[in-house]
């Protein structure tokens, strides 16, 4: 008869449970162990038979599974005493208790029988039958464990059983005939949890997503590409892309398994232009290998069936489900398009099972760093905003009390340095009014161009003043001894001032990264760090010729060119202990590695070191906390400059006289197809057209100090040039020989 064991789910008469069996189990859901075994059924119409599913009612939403030993009965018994039980016992099988917990627990507050909630068709999935020679959990126990998606739900053991399998058949079989084939399960172990309808669900899913694209539909014939500054283009062509943003920050999210930033925003770009580009973890551009997913959801024709397939194709490929869980925060400049771009975000990433924190909002740079706050349990800091302002602040006051403090000492006490700042009306004149909140005693900052009057980023920012190399409107030049312009999300700055000739200076990136790289060399020589550490400067072939020379040939710090875009310079930095980087146009960071944080770390406990030494070892450990090393930063790289004038003693004179600026020019040419250009060597060189890097190299050689290079721009339609040489009626000409060289190789 053993033989049609096999057979049980056909043969079986009925489904014998038990109940709470398990300590930890009980535990788990409240309850009280029983006294005696506790017993309820379940009908053979809840074996499922492969390949069919469970089937989960449709008003069902919390379905438990509860992994249990089944114990297969090989004879008709009655009466059956515990030495006699394992006569009876044929076989066993893992089986599933599948539960509807939510109605579970109304019955039981009810007082009714659990039938319904623990009975239904397919509520005891089953595995194949096991010969009682294969396992013995009368003598041994048995592991009993349960994955889901690769995550370990259940992991028992029987030996932890309240009633053992003797027990269970001798107090059963005294009231209840058990036959042949009859099926008695054991109690579930700890780990019970929901189970999720992936089919319920994405039919949902699908049906949401079909209604967001119908409310915000592609526009016929758009091509928008992931670019150096994610999607970019006017706001109100937009709303569809950030459908396919928010999916792909869902799945990004998913498959990080951490926290993924949108930050919403076009930059300096006009008020009615708008963009999105996503954050990963640790604070940085998205991963480049992504964008390839970006493009191809962007081009995409918007129908739910194509849209839904390949989604469906990359979850399969990054092996992660539709209900795993995923984080998404969300952030924005001042635009006027900007709440509703990333409302569309959010709903998008909601489909995909997505958590949203929307910090509204924020500064670009404020939102790579919260990201990466979060991700790194606040490691980096506190995620909010204030504790992001706390840890710059604290910082910048650390350093430039304690310098006071000892001017004081020689020299009196010295007024709160005095700053105009033109904050492009946008997000940056919110955020800078904590700075003067916080400082006001160390730093006066009159806030200029903050969004009541003018329009964003016209006529004003860092973008205006670094390519016009004059004052903004709406910021006179005056009573300040210094000037500053930050660009519309706040991730770029450009100081300037006028001297006592009326002359206008401009100092822009290769001044923060020379400033920055000699204070930071100053304080790793004074610590007696120096050889132990490898920094190094990041530019781009925009740098300024002087400048590149004064770091390597006067500073001996080496340099590294790479192309233009943020995220270049980023993953250069990383090769360094200390990467300073900057991009001309006032975008930039200092990137220090862990090694370096934990020698500044030692040489500050070390007492064999002097006590110079180890201010300086300190000093570097408190500017490390004032930098924002996510992402170039605006307020932070404002404080940090102004600590290192303060620390270095410099006026912003001293800035300019640490070298001289070649004169430059650089010059928009429209063609009829810029990508006709192709460059190499970190666009410093074309390979394409033909001849046009002959041309270039022929008629640089005419000038003294000349170079020049030609790139095609990723976030406009146009061909970029660049010209530099002794004197600035060189540079204007020698970009103009250049221009008319790349129209005439174009045509
Ligand atoms: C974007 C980039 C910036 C780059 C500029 C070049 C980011 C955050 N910003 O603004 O780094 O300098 O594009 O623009 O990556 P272009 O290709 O038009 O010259
Ligand atoms: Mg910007």
């Amino acid at each position: 008869m053993t033989g049609t064991l096999e057979n049980f789910r056909s043969i079986c008469t009925k489904i014998i449970c038990v109940g709470r069996n398990y300590s930890e189990h009980i535990n788990e859901l409240g309850d009280v162990a029983p006294t005696t075994p506790l017993i309820f059924m379940k009908p053979p119409s809840a074996f499922v038979i492969e390949p069919n599913d469970i089937k989960i009612p449709s008003d069902w939403d919390e379905l438990h599974h509860e992994v249990e030993l089944g114990v297969i009965i090989n004879k008709k018994c009655q009466n059956v005493s515990k030495e006699q039980a394992e006569e009876n016992i044929g076989g066993y099988c893992l089986a599933l208790d599948m539960t509807e917990r939510k109605i579970q627990y109304d019955f039981i507050k009810q007082g009714y029988p659990w039938l319904l909630c623990k009975g239904f068709d397919t509520s005891c999935p089953c595995g194949n039958f096991i010969d009682k020679n294969q396992i013995n959990p009368l003598s041994s126990s048995v592991n009993l464990w349960l994955r889901v998606n690769g995550q370990m739900r259940h992991d028992g053991h029987t030996r932890d059983m309240i009633f053992a399998i003797p027990d269970l058949i001798a107090y059963i079989s005294k009231y209840i005939t058990l036959e042949h084939g009859d099926l008695i399960l054991t109690g579930t172990p700890a780990g019970v949890g929901p189970i999720i309808n992936l089919i319920n669900m994405s039919e949902f899913a699908k049906e949401k997503l079909t209604a967001l694209m119908l409310e915000y539909p592609k526009p016929s014939g758009i091509i928008l590409g992931y670019g150096t500054a994610g999607f970019r283009t006017r706001a109100d062509i937009l709303p569809w892309i950030m459908i396919r943003i928010g999916l792909l920050a869902s799945l990004r999210s998913k498959v990080k398994k951490a926290c993924i930033g949108a930050m919403i925003t076009a930059s300096h770009n006009p008020e009615q232009d708008n963009g999105v580009k996503l954050i990963d973890p640790y604070g940085e551009m998205l991963d480049q290998s992504w964008e390839v997913y970006a493009n191809n959801l962007s081009s995409l024709d918007d129908n739910i069936h194509v849209l839904w397939d390949y989604l469906e194709t990359l979850m399969t490929q990054l092996n992660v489900q539709l209900n795993d869980k995923s984080t998404v925060a969300i952030a924005y400049d001042t635009r006027q398009s900007s709440p509703l771009l990333s409302n569309i975000v959010k709903n998008a990433a909601e489909i995909l099972n997505t958590n949203i924190m929307n910090f509204e909002l924020m500064t670009t740079p404020q939102l790579h760093y919260t990201v990466r706050c979060y991700n790194d349990n606040e490691l980096y800091g506190s995620y909010t905003e204030a504790g992001y302002f706390d840890k710059i602040c604290t910082a910048f006051r650390k350093l430039i009390e304690a310098r006071r403090y000892n001017l004081c000492m020689t020299s009196g006490a010295k007024p709160a340095e005095q700053l105009a700042i033109d904050a492009a009306n946008g997000i940056g004149a919110q955020k800078l009014v904590y700075l003067n909140q916080r400082l006001s005693d160390l730093l006066t900052i009159e806030i200029f161009n903050d969004g009541t009057k003018g329009h964003l980023n016209e006529k004003c920012g860092a973008d205006y003043v670094k390519l016009y190399q004059k004052a903004p409107d709406g910021l006179p030049l005056t009573n300040y001894p210094k000037y500053c312009s930050i660009d519309g999300d706040a991730d770029r700055l450009i100081y300037y001032f006028i001297d006592e000739n009326q002359r206008f200076h401009m100092l822009d990136g290769d001044r923060f990264s020379v400033l920055f790289a000699s204070f930071i060399s100053n304080k790793l020589k004074e610590a007696k760090l120096m050889d132990q550490v490898k920094m190094g400067v990041i530019q781009t072939a925009y740098a300024n010729g002087s400048s590149t020379n004064y770091i390597v040939n006067t500073m001996n710090v080496p340099v590294a060119c790479v192309p233009t875009g943020v995220k270049h310079l980023h993953h250069k930095a990383l090769d360094y202990d200390i990467g300073i980087y900057f991009e001309a146009n006032g975008h930039g960071t200092v990137l220090f590695s862990d090694n370096l944080k934990s020698k500044v770390k030692a040489a500050i406990e070390d007492q064999n070191r002097t006590d110079e030494e180890r201010l300086a070892a300190s000093q570097l450990h408190v500017f490390i906390d004032i930098i924002n090393e996510t992402v170039g930063d605006a307020l932070a790289d404002l404080l940090a400059t102004e600590a290192i004038l303060c620390l270095m003693n410099l006026s912003i004179e001293g800035w300019l006289h640490l070298y001289n600026d070649l004169p430059q020019r650089q010059l928009k040419v429209a063609i009829k197809d810029r990508t006709m250009i192709q460059t190499t060597d970190a666009e410093r060189r074309c390979i394409a057209p033909a001849h046009l890097q002959d041309c270039i190299d022929e008629l640089v050689s005419k000038y003294s100090s000349g170079r020049s290079f030609v790139r095609p721009s990723g976030t406009e339609d146009i061909v970029r040039v660049y010209a530099e040489a002794t004197t600035q009626v060189d540079a204007d000409k020698l970009a103009d020989d250049i221009r008319k060289i790349v129209e005439e190789l174009t045509k």
